[in-house]
């Protein structure tokens, strides 16, 4: 991790440098023929000092834009847990720790498919809503683009996200993007579920929305129908451009706060019910399983989190000095209230400061300044959101939840900083 306040001359731009060296050498060649060999000289030598790039002009614009090619090692990260019975059931973890902000540019939000990205006809894909509705409807992409559209920044969350911290004691040594980048954060940009099952006009006793995604799987959850006529929205934008077919292409539902199973990706059909369906993917999958064997009939909200992210595991300390610590929060239950960082293993605790925007179940940035001294150490940081809810510790976690793979892991994330710098997960 860079440490703050170093600053490196050399770091100047080259090319600036020469061409004021050029400069004074054409004014001192107008006084005298020794000096004007001289500055012929210099010049010559600022001449080769000159990058290729100012030699020749640049690259034509482009239609679509890409990362710089350094970059490049700006990926997810797979994690194939079934990479032999199962190859397309897999998930890729958004790089948190190599990203600043709180947007996820699109090639980095994470990915579940339970069977694949399918590989849809979108101009054939089409959306049915029927089952408790007086008026059953089919929409087509061109169609929902003339409907009314509302936008806003959501984080998305697996339930699943930060298993190997639930699940194995021994903590597992790797980056955020393995340990916790099963969630992202985007503007999300579609139309209302309300407007549309209004329009369908739902029966009264209408209580659940059934959502069903056209991938092999048929992923398919039951939406409770306060939630589907609340904020759901059918989104077609993700950040400004089109949804990603990773993410869902042509539509999703977008359910804020919610597990992020519920977001049905490639959505082709919502039927109205008076009961949930109980399908695989909520009754075999996606339950929380307690401590003492019960199983949760159904745990629809993301709790509130937080994680440092600079630094993080496998990263390392440039010695000791000033630092900015700074992570993630996020709640499913609301806003970031207050994100508090431990520096001494938890025996203190500082406010450290919410960078604006804080919106509604979206990712919140924090951040507050650290001298380390140099001194083996853990780092904790510990959310809170608006509705009063303080992230667990992992003890307290762990009596309230069996390890399973589903069970909206939320603990505190505690990160070892050994004498020699380097960063390693630790369980507190
Ligand atoms: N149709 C369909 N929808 C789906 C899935 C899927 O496999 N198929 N995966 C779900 C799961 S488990 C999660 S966590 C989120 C992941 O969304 P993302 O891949 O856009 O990050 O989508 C959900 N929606
Ligand atoms: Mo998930």
């Amino acid at each position: 991790m860079r440490q703050l306040m170093t600053r490196d001359n050399s770091m100047s731009p080259r090319g600036l440098l020469s061409r004021r060296g050029m400069m004074r050498g054409s004014l001192v060649a107008a006084g005298s023929t020794v000096a004007a060999s001289l500055a012929l000289v210099e010049e010559a030598k600022a001449e080769a000092d000159i990058p290729s790039w100012l030699r020749v002009p640049g690259e034509p614009v482009r239609s679509y834009g890409q990362p710089a090619e350094t970059e490049a090692d700006v990926k997810r990260a797979p994690i194939q847990i079934y990479k032999d019975l199962a190859p397309a059931y897999g998930f890729s973890g958004t790089p948190l720790q190599k990203l600043r902000g709180t947007i996820t540019p699109n090639g980095l939000h994470f990915e579940v498919h339970h069977g694949g990205r399918p590989l849809l006809n979108p101009v054939e894909h089409r959306l049915i809503i029927h089952g408790l509705v007086n008026r059953q409807l089919k929409f087509d992409v061109a169609t929902l683009e003339r409907y009314p559209m509302v936008t806003g920044v959501h984080f998305i969350e697996c339930a699943g996200n930060s298993f190997f911290n639930a699940i194995f004691d021994e903590p597992k040594q790797l980056g955020c993007d393995m340990l916790h980048g099963l969630v992202s954060n985007s503007e999300w940009t579609g139309v209302p579920l309300r407007i549309l099952l209004e329009e369908a006009a739902i029966k009264p006793d209408a209580r659940w929305v059934i959502a069903i995604g056209n991938d092999a799987p048929n992923l398919a959850r039951s939406i409770p129908i306060e939630k589907a006529m609340g904020d759901a929205v059918l989104a077609l934008y993700q950040n400004g451009e089109r949804v990603r077919p990773e993410q869902g292409y042509p539509m999703r539902v977008v359910l804020p706060g919610y597990q992020g199973n519920m977001n049905i990706k490639w959505v082709t059909s919502l039927q109205v019910t008076s009961r949930p369906a109980y399908t695989k993917d909520e009754s075999g999958e996606y339950t929380d399983i307690l401590a003492d064997g019960k199983v949760l009939d159904f745990a629809f909200t993301m709790g509130v989190k937080s994680v440092i992210t600079h630094p993080s595991g496998t990263m390392s300390m440039s010695g000791p000095g000033v630092y900015e610590i700074s992570g993630l929060a996020w709640s499913g239950l609301g806003k970031v209230a207050r994100v508090e960082v431990s520096t001494d293993e938890g025996n203190s605790w500082s406010d450290a400061d919410l960078q604006k925007p804080v919106l509604d179940k979206a990712m919140t940035r924090f951040a507050i300044e650290w001298k380390w001294d140099g001194k083996p150490t853990t780092l904790l940081s510990r959310a809170h959101d608006e509705a009063g809810y303080v992230q667990p510790t992992r003890t307290a976690w762990k009596k309230r939840y069996a390890p399973s793979n589903y069970n909206h892991y939320n603990a505190i994330q505690a990160w070892r900083i050994s004498s020699d710098g380097a960063v390693t997960n630790a369980h507190t």
